[in-house]
């Protein structure tokens, strides 16, 4: 039985102090992202706060998404509920929010239509639709647009009592430019593309948009008490090498240097969704701390690729990577499966996760046998 009070959680205090958080307990996430030694692998999955949780869903039903975003309680509550449910085994939170902030805080409309996800009623059809984007108007502040998210960060702090450390984190500018001017999701992303070949100064001008006003994000975003970010560049995939190098790398670079010129010792994750021509890149050529990847690659190989572009240089984290959908098979598969990836991976440098998010269907006794079996396989 879910009970959720949501008397109750409205009637939370709100705590806005920044100046003093609880002192952290569970450090292994952090330690593990900046490449120290652990005693296991950390673990926590993408979209961990959601559809799949009974009691998620019993606040959406009444709290239409951008109000749970953008009410500070609220946020905190679903960002708080896996850590509360699934207490011992998880070692990070993720701040409730969404990936769309970002266009909606450059004047976008972006509305969340239930069972189906993000729609964008006035998507950029043509370059001269820039035009339309606040972010060059006179007194624009990204501070200003996206406060909420910093209150939302800074109250979850207080109320995760130092439990597991904080993430923040930011869409990335190609996956960010797919959603502004398809105007929702998009099996193709033929009109996104076609930008990209069709107006490639435009292209860039808006991606740089994207990735400045993501950047100051993030610095906000740790400034209100993010311990860790991570940026989801969820649709690289889309893009082959060459494209990529083009139209993804040089903003992600051009993020984590912003970010870590500010906050040079806060880790930061990049999860390049499909991306796995370009390991060595995103290794070499960027600033992030992590890498996650999805489970197409080979955890070993991408180990070894790493390295190899690294040579010695500077340490890169692997996270990752089970598919998602192992979660749909029996308890003893999930259990196997997990064991065999925390072996490929070593049980240093890694932190453990799916290589995507949870989805709606997951049943959420069933990725506790996840977590379970990660405790267990990656102790040294
Ligand atoms: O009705 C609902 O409640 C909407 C479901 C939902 C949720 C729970 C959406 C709509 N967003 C979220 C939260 C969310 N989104 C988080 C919160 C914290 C957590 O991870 O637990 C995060 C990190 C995201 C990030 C996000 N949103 C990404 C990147 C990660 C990924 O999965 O690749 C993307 C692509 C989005 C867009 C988005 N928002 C929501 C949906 C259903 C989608 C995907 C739609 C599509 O496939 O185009």
């Amino acid at each position: 039985m879910v009970t959720v009070n949501l008397d109750q959680v409205m009637a939370q205090p709100v705590n806005l102090d920044t100046a003093a958080f609880p002192p952290l307990t569970n450090d292994l996430y952090l330690r593990a992202a900046r490449g120290e030694p652990t005693e296991r692998a950390p673990v926590w999955c993408m979209r961990q706060a959601g559809r799949y949780l009974p009691e998620f869903r019993a606040i959406r039903v009444e709290n239409e998404f951008f109000k749970v975003c953008r009410t500070p309680a609220l946020a905190t509550e679903v960002t708080v509920q896996p850590i509360r449910r699934y207490a011992g085994l998880l070692d990070a939170a993720i701040i409730f929010s969404d990936i769309l902030v970002i266009p909606q805080a450059m004047g976008m409309v972006v509305q969340m239509v239930p069972g189906k996800g993000p729609h964008l009623p006035e998507p950029l059809r043509s370059p001269e639709d820039l035009h339309r984007l606040t972010d060059k108007q006179p007194g624009y502040s990204v501070d200003k647009e996206l406060d909420y998210v910093y209150r939302a960060i800074t109250n979850t702090r207080h109320a995760l009592e130092g439990q597991v450390p904080l993430l923040g984190f930011v869409g990335a500018p190609w996956t960010l430019m797919a959603y502004m001017v398809e105007g929702g999701g998009s099996k193709t992303f033929a009109l996104a593309k076609s930008w990209l070949f069709k107006h490639p100064v435009a292209s860039h001008e808006l991606l740089t948009r994207i990735a400045d006003v993501a950047a100051e994000f993030l610095v906000g975003q740790i400034r209100a008490g993010a311990q860790a970010v991570q940026v989801f560049e969820s649709w690289a995939g889309e893009l082959g090498p060459q494209d990529f190098a083009a139209f993804s790398l040089p903003y992600l670079a051009r993020i984590a240097a912003h970010v870590k010129a500010k906050y040079p010792d806060v880790p930061m994750t990049v999860f390049a969704k499909g991306a796995h021509y370009a390991l060595e890149q995103l290794a070499a050529d960027t600033l992030y701390d992590v890498i996650s990847l999805d489970w197409t690659v080979d955890p070993a190989v991408a180990r070894s690729r790493v390295d190899a572009a690294v040579q010695g240089r500077r340490t890169v984290v692997l996270q990752g990577n089970l598919d998602p959908t192992v979660l749909f098979g029996d308890e003893q598969t999930i259990r196997e499966r997990t064991r065999e990836m925390c072996r490929a991976f070593g049980t240093q440098n890694h932190i453990a996760n799916l290589g995507h998010g949870m989805m709606p269907s997951h049943d959420p006794e069933l990725l506790r046998v996840f977590l379970e079996s990660v405790h267990e396989a990656s102790r040294t």
